[in-house]
């Protein structure tokens, strides 16, 4: 028997050819067989697939909101498209979408307003391509304790792509910047599905928006982005949290003044001091909006729990990313942080990308506490001991690994 609350766990659908339609309906996927076990109380997930989607690890489902299993970062250093995580506020996604028609509009405080077709972005501006993360500020916050609200996530809403598209800036000079512009709004084809609720849409500050970095991206891993990661369109804003990186793109408006809505005035923001943090269970008494990445490293090839030969060389293996200085440095432990080796960096796909790192420890027999800690070209690093805010945001603690030798 198949319920409801299974049904409702598909979109029931696919996208067919070069993305047409995500169709609401008429299939309904097999209830999920499998579930993984993330490793924090009522850790317990289903496995689900989506179109366009290996089975990856259901959070909610209406809207979709899939995490990528770990075991994948282990895969390559870039993240495929079919494993990357899905996050959407709102459960009005677009299910059709046709590519001819697709326009984006440029308004606001412009000279020339201007609607864009997907073709004309392909081939009246010049692309542009670069490795970056993207990174839910969500991530990881089924391990804050205390525990706070919000998805309950694992490690697993990031990941790492090449991404190719226009840069933003390009496209807003060619409206042409007017006089009294502080910053650029963007919102999608997703809407909510009752009126009081906000729909989704974010901005940046001007000089942000003006970078050259920021992209307006079609193409994801040299293929068209994936529908659930924002077809056709999507911002990429690198460095910065994947709440800037608006999907299914089709508006931009340049504002004279900043954007006061729900998603930049009373969600998204972080406690406004170096740490971001405040004590377990406090409130911030001044808050700004989340931004960079902290530093972060994870051990990808060893898991928690792993028995490992005693006595033999052991190749451990993962990957570090920061804000966009680039990692200078990745360190390891096998003694629970009381001290450091260094680790080996892998190819540099630049400063936006998963570094990887590789070490070689020989662990004597009895249990070990393995750590893995970088640091940027800024010379910023990782706590020893998890922050806390009461978002559940940013969490970016060395991380540790237990593991058995013998
Ligand atoms: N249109 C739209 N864009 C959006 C969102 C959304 O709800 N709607 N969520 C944002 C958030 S919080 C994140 S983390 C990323 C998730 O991107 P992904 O689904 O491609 O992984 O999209 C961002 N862009
Ligand atoms: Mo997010």
């Amino acid at each position: 028997m198949v319920t409801r609350r299974q049904a409702l766990r598909s979109v029931g659908g696919m996208v067919l050819g070069y993305g047409a339609s995500l169709v609401a309906g008429s299939r309904v996927a097999a209830a999920a067989a499998e579930t993984i076990t993330l490793p924090f109380a009522n850790g317990e997930r289903p496995l689900v697939t989506y179109p366009g989607k290996r089975a990856l690890i259901g959070l909610t489902s209406r809207p979709p909101q899939l995490e990528t299993p770990f075991s994948v970062f282990n895969e390559g250093i870039l993240t495929p498209n079919d494993a990357f995580f899905v996050r959407y506020h709102l459960a009005d996604i677009p299910l059709e979408i046709d590519p001819a028609a697709f326009r984006l509009e440029v308004k606001g405080k412009v000279s020339t307003p201007l609607s864009l077709s997907l073709d004309e972005l392909k081939t009246k501006f010049d692309p542009v391509e670069y490795v970056a993360v993207h990174q839910c500020s969500g991530n990881s916050r089924g391990f804050f304790d205390p525990r706070v609200g919000g998805g309950q996530a694992g490690n697993g809403l990031m990941g790492n792509a090449r991404w190719k598209g226009v840069p933003l800036k390009a496209v807003l000079e060619k409206a042409g910047i007017a006089s009294g512009a502080v910053e650029v709004y963007f919102t999608g084809l997703d809407n909510p599905v009752i009126p009081e609720t906000p729909r989704f849409a974010k901005s940046l500050k001007l000089d942000h928006a003006l970078d050259g970095e920021v992209m307006l991206a079609y193409q994801m891993n040299g293929e068209d982005l994936p529908w659930l990661n924002g077809f056709p369109l999507r911002l990429v804003v690198p460095g910065y949290f994947g709440t800037y990186w608006v999907k299914h793109l089709n508006q931009i408006a340049v504002l004279d003044k900043p954007l006061d809505n729900f998603w930049m005035s009373t969600a998204y923001r972080i406690p406004d001091n170096d740490c971001a943090c405040v004590p377990a269970g406090g409130k911030p008494e001044k808050t700004v909006p989340i931004g960079r990445f902290a530093v972060r490293s994870f051990l990808t090839n060893v898991l928690d729990g792993a028995k490992v030969a005693a006595g033999k060389p052991l190749a451990l293996r993962g990957i570090a990313f920061d804000g966009g200085s680039g990692i200078a440095r990745v360190e390891v432990s096998a003694d629970g942080g009381k001290t450091f080796m260094p680790a080996a960096l892998g190819a540099d796909l630049g400063k936006y990308s998963f570094r990887e790192w590789t070490a070689n420890m020989t662990l004597p027999a009895g249990p070990h506490a393995l750590k893995v800690r970088a640091t940027n070209a800024l010379g910023q690093t990782q706590p020893m001991e998890a922050r806390w805010n009461p978002s559940g945001y940013m969490r970016s603690v060395v991380e540790t690994t237990n593991v058995v030798a013998g």
